[in-house]
């Protein structure tokens, strides 16, 4: 799959620490990666929305991170991929008159101009469902070699369905911790088919849907003719592109259950035991008193605030104002404290001299190596104007070419 322009990274002087975040799983701050290397895998995109700023915002705290690996002289991978095939995208396509494959050829594109707008760092492998099948049908094929799956018979289909077997995997519920009702409640809610008869255990997720009429579907001579579950294509897409273990199992908070849940679970059956070490997950953007979402229809888009005119440097401001693994709510004020804070650090920046600029380089790269901290780090940048624009201090010569850079290799902010 096509990814988007990498935008340009400036180099700093010196190099970052280690970069600590809070696991999900057990609430612990641990470093992201250890190694030389590090490996994330982001959850992309179902595209049968345009982008809103809350996907807006789960990408840039990935980025943040990415940004924050590089700067430590990390030799980083990033995985993501993109559900190019799936029942909301087949719903809308279906509900509107139009192909899914145009529909989703259409969200894609306007998801890459957005993600090339904010500045975000692409993905090394950019995998879509589509062009993953066979990959995925044989992860399945071997799942169920393995007793780890079973075929489900289908009335409505010549074929079987195919689910995963949970049982046969000790670990799982280790991701979110989650008692039996809660994941149930869950698992109905978000894309999951508890009270479907014939499966096992109700939690079991859906891993090879047979054929039904006007559903796309590929052939497989092992499975049948049908299309890929949800969760088994980020654990295969995830395997491929970065091997297990990996580093950084990503994406939104409403993705840790059953999403990150199932998809790990299949890692562990499919490879001897190991998945993502660490499990990191942004807070949910709100807009109107609801989660920002494609499906409720209380979307900002972020092509609609550029194409307005709005500068994405403060959209990604506005975003960076907020922990990333908070719950925050879009208001027309936000952007435009944003805008006011980015048009003040343009002014601070325009001269050739300004106070030092060594302690504001050090603060941001360890607000972002504290867990994400980009509050603290913006803080730290808007001290240092307040200070260039009162005027009175010692002038560094050429402070203002470091603070820029350091805004834009660390937060992604172009000034
Ligand atoms: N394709 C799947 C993941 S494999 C999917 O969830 N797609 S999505 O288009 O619905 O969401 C894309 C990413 O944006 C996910 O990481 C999701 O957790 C995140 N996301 C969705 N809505 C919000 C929101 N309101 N605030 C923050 N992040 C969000
Ligand atoms: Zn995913």
């Amino acid at each position: 799959m096509l990814t988007w322009p990498a935008p340009h990274v400036p180099q700093l002087p010196g190099e970052g620490g280690p970069v600590l975040v809070r696991d999900t799983s057990t609430g612990q701050l641990v470093e992201a990666a250890p190694g030389p290397r590090a490996t994330l895998y982001v959850c992309g995109i179902t595209p049968y929305d345009a982008t809103h700023l809350g996907h807006a915002a789960t990408y840039i705290a990935f980025d943040v991170l990415v940004r924050a690996w590089r700067d430590a002289g990390k030799d980083v991978t990033y995985a993501s991929n993109v559900t190019d095939v799936d029942d909301p995208l087949l719903e809308r396509a279906t509900a509107t008159g139009v192909d899914w494959r145009d529909l989703a050829a259409d969200q894609i594109a306007l998801f890459r101009s957005d993600m090339t707008a904010l500045g975000v760092l692409p993905p090394d492998v950019y995998r879509g469902v589509v062009e993953t099948v066979p990959q995925i049908a044989a992860a399945v094929r071997r799942m169920l070699d393995a007793g780890a799956a079973y075929r489900v018979p289908t009335p409505d289909a010549a074929g079987d369905d195919v689910y995963a077997d949970l049982a046969a995997d000790p670990a799982f519920g280790t991701v979110a911790r989650l008692d039996d009702a809660t994941m149930r409640a869950l698992s109905a809610e978000r894309g999951g088919d508890p009270d479907r008869p014939g499966k096992r255990s109700p939690l079991d997720p859906l891993l090879w849907r047979a054929e039904r009429a006007g559903e796309p579907a590929w052939d497989d001579a092992g499975l049948g003719r049908g299309r890929p579950g949800w969760h088994i294509e980020c654990a295969v897409i995830a395997a491929d592109g970065l091997g297990v273990p990996f580093d950084v199992q990503g994406g939104g908070s409403d993705l840790v259950f059953p999403h990150h849940e199932c998809s790990d679970s299949h890692l562990r059956v499919l490879d001897a035991g190991s998945a993502a070490r660490v499990h990191l997950h942004a807070g949910m953007v709100a807009y109107d008193g609801q989660k920002m979402s494609k499906s409720l229809g209380n979307l900002v888009l972020v092509s609609r605030l550029v194409a307005e005119g709005v500068d994405p440097a403060a959209v990604r401001l506005a975003v960076l104002a907020h922990r990333y693994r908070d719950d925050w709510e879009w208001t027309t004020g936000e952007l435009a404290a944003a805008q006011e804070r980015l048009a003040t650090w343009r002014r601070a920046l325009s001269g050739n001299g300004g106070p030092e600029s060594a302690p504001v380089l050090a603060a941001v790269r360890a607000a972002v190596a504290d867990d994400l901290d980009t509050p603290t780090a913006l803080t730290a940048v808007d001290a240092w104007a307040r200070t260039a624009l009162e005027g009175r201090v010692p002038v560094e010569h050429g402070a203002p070419g470091v603070v820029a850079r350091t805004v834009d290799a660390l937060l992604g902010v172009r000034l």
